[in-house]
C-alpha cells in the first residue's frame, strides 16, 4: 500500500520482439488494471544481462519496449513507467535479499534449470540469483499484486517466502504480494504448434505474430496457422489450433468464446482464419500508429523517462532506507 492505494508492480524484459501473446497475456491486462492500482511498470534491463546482449541493441530495444507500454494505452502520467537500471535501489535491495535466500531455494527454480541448459557456456551467478532481483523489484515498491504469467508463479512464491522470512526477523517491513493471473488471453499458443505457447524466442517466425508485423504478414500467418481436419469450429481441447484461434479472436474483439463459436457456426476454416487475422490487424494497427507517433517525439519520451525514474526512485528509497536500518547499516549523516 502507498497511502490509501494498493500497489501493482510488473515488468518485462526487452529481449526479442514482443508477440501477440505478450500483448494479450500481459500488456492488455496491465492497461485494464491501471485504474484500480498505483502502478509501477518497469523495463527490467538488469535482468536482461543475465544472458549476453549486444549493448546497442539492448539500449534500443529497451526504449522501444518503454514506448510500447505507452502505445498500448498506459498513461505515463498515471502509471510509473521506467527503466529498472535507472533506480539503483533494485540492485541494492537484491544484494540484501541475496543474504536471506537459500541456495537450495534457487536450485529448485525451473526457469534457472531451463536457461542454464540453453546457455551452458554462460551459467553466471546473475542467472542463478535472477529471482532474487525480481523479489527486490516487487518488494521495493511494497506491491500488493503482481500480474505475471504461469511461468513466473514460482518466482513470486519465492518472493513471498523471502519477504515473510525477513518480516519474521525484523518486523513488518515488506508487504506480502499476491500473483495476479489474467483471465483473458492467459495463454496464446504458437500458430505452428498449438501445444507450445507463442513465444518471442521461437525460431519459426510463422509461429508468432509480432506486434510490429504489417497487415499482410499477419493475414498470411493466420492463413498458414496449423489447425485440424475436423472441419468444425468448436472450443475444445481436441482441436487446440482452432481453440487458440477462438481465444485470439475473443481477446481481440472482446466477444465471449460462446458468442464466437455461434458466430462461426457452419463456416469454413478459411473464412474463420481470415476473420481472426483481420481482428488482430484492427487491434495492432492503431497500436503501431501510436508507437510511431510517440517514437518521433524524443523530448516527450525523455521527459517521461526522467520524471518517472524520479518517482520510482522516491518510493524505492523509502523502502530501501527502512531495510538498511533494520539490518544494521549505519545511518547516513547529513
Ligand atoms: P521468451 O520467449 O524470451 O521466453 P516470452 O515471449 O515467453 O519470452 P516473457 O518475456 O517471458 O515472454 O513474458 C513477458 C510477459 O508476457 C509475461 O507476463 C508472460 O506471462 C506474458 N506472455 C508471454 N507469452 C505469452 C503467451 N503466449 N500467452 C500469454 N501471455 C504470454
Ligand atoms: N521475470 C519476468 C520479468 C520480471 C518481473 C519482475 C515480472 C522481472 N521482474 C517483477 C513481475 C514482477 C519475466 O521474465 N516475465
Amino acid at each position: 500500500m502507498i497511502g490509501e492505494q494498493k500497489v501493482l508492480f510488473s515488468g518485462m524484459q526487452a529481449t526479442g520482439n514482443l508477440t501477440l501473446g505478450n500483448y494479450l497475456g500481459a500488456l492488455q491486462n496491465w492497461v485494464s488494471l491501471s485504474e484500480e492500482y498505483m502502478t509501477f511498470y518497469s523495463v527490467v534491463d538488469l535482468h536482461s544481462i543475465t544472458v549476453r546482449q549486444d549493448p546497442a541493441e539492448l539500449r534500443s530495444r529497451a526504449r522501444k519496449l518503454l514506448t510500447l507500454y505507452i502505445a498500448a494505452g498506459l498513461d505515463p502520467k498515471k502509471n510509473c513507467i521506467y527503466y529498472q537500471s535507472h533506480v539503483s535501489g533494485h540492485a541494492e535491495l537484491a544484494w540484501i535479499l541475496n543474504c536471506f535466500t537459500y541456495m537450495g531455494e534457487l536450485n529448485r527454480m525451473t526457469q534457472f534449470k531451463d536457461k542454464a541448459a540453453k546457455h551452458a557456456d554462460n551459467i553466471n551467478a546473475g542467472l542463478f540469483t535472477y529471482p532474487v532481483l525480481m523479489a527486490a523489484d516487487i518488494l521495493l515498491y511494497q506491491a500488493d499484486v503482481v500480474p505475471v504469467g504461469k511461468d513466473q508463479q514460482q518466482h513470486l512464491e519465492l518472493t513471498r517466502n523471502v519477504a515473510q522470512r525477513f518480516n519474521a526477523i525484523y518486523g513488518d517491513v515488506f508487504t506480502i504480494p499476491e500473483a495476479y493471473i489474467g483471465k483473458t488471453g492467459a495463454s496464446i499458443k504458437s500458430l505452428q504448434d498449438p501445444a507450445k505457447k507463442m513465444s518471442k524466442s521461437d525460431e519459426n517466425p510463422n509461429a508468432s505474430i509480432y506486434l510490429m508485423d504489417d497487415p499482410d504478414t499477419i493475414i498470411r500467418k493466420f492463413k498458414r496457422a496449423v489447425t485440424d481436419s475436423e472441419a468444425q469450429i468448436l472450443y475444445r481441447d481436441e482441436q487446440p489450433g482452432i481453440k487458440n484461434l477462438i481465444d485470439i479472436y475473443s481477446a481481440c474483439t472482446q466477444k465471449g468464446v460462446e458468442d464466437v463459436v455461434r458466430e462461426f457456426d457452419g463456416k469454413g476454416y478459411g473464412e474463420f482464419k481470415l476473420a481472426v487475422g483481420e481482428a488482430v490487424v484492427s487491434v495492432l494497427k492503431p497500436l503501431q500508429e501510436r508507437f510511431a507517433q510517440i517514437s518521433r517525439d524524443k523530448d516527450y519520451l525523455d521527459g517521461i523517462i526522467r520524471e518517472n525514474a524520479q518517482k520510482a526512485e522516491y518510493y524505492a528509497t523509502k523502502t530501501l532506507r527502512k531495510v538498511q536500518k533494520k539490518v544494521g547499516f549505519p545511518e547516513r549523516v547529513h
